[in-house]
């Protein structure tokens, strides 16, 4: 970060007007092999591919949808990205601080950024970023486009073995109605960190397994997760 800082002072320095712009501050993440989150990837040494869709859903969230984004240091992931919105979206990678920052930036100016840490793609578009996570660490995807990050578009990138369980944490909660027909569940509920919601019934997707072990005023741990867009109880002891 003290690098990247330092290397657009100089830019700043050096450029031939007086008054740099500002504005210009986005050259910053150029060279990309300074950046925290990693380096762009090269094609034919691809470790692993993650899909990776973009969406808004009937709830007026929007999504940034794919597996668990766990990954071992010194991998090299093939993002394949699909925009199934119907708005323009990006997916940016970087470290929570910078893609806060960069969000702020986006906000007074929405700028194209040309980086290979980011693409940003039309409705109906797909695209590849191939990234090669060189350290350990929680990284964040996210579109930065005004709005979309607060509407739910930003997802944990975990990078090493120790960060792979981190994600699992229980909530407690006491069902208050279970809708075997519909495949959903009223529960009475902690926060829900993984999900950035505090404490409140609502109403979960569950499948029949799960169902099948639930019963109405029953205390529960549970996990839940956005599955297709749709909340869903993911795990339940
Ligand atoms: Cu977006």
């Amino acid at each position: 970060m003290k690098k990247l800082l330092l290397s657009t002072a100089i830019t700043i320095m050096f450029a031939s007007g007086a008054f740099a712009d500002v504005g210009h501050a986005k050259k910053e993440t150029t060279d990309a092999s300074e950046m925290i989150v990693g380096m762009p990837g090269h094609s034919e040494k691809v470790d692993r591919t993650i899909d990776v869709i973009l969406l808004e859903n009937d709830d007026g969230e929007m999504l940034i949808q794919s597996e668990e984004m766990n990954i071992k240091q010194g991998e090299t992931i093939r993002f394949k990205i699909t925009n199934e919105g119907e708005l323009e979206h990006e997916f940016v990678l970087d470290t929570v601080e910078r893609n806060a920052e960069h969000k702020i930036e986006m906000a007074k100016m929405d700028m194209e950024h040309d980086d290979p840490n980011r693409i940003r793609l039309d409705a109906g578009a797909s695209g590849e970023v191939v990234w090669t996570f060189a350290n350990a660490g929680t990284f964040e995807a996210a579109c930065l486009i005004p709005g979309h990050y607060e509407s739910g578009m930003h997802r944990k990138v975990a990078v090493g073995d120790q960060m792979a369980q981190a994600d699992v944490d229980y909530t407690t909660g006491k069902i208050k109605k279970i809708d075997a027909k519909a495949g959903k569940v009223t529960i009475i509920h902690g926060p829900l960190v993984n999900l950035d919601m505090p404490a409140m019934t609502m109403v979960f997707r569950a499948d029949e397994a799960m169902i099948a072990k639930m019963s109405e005023g029953q205390d529960i741990e549970f996990v839940a997760d956005r599955v297709k867009g749709k909340l869903t109880v993911t795990q339940l002891k």
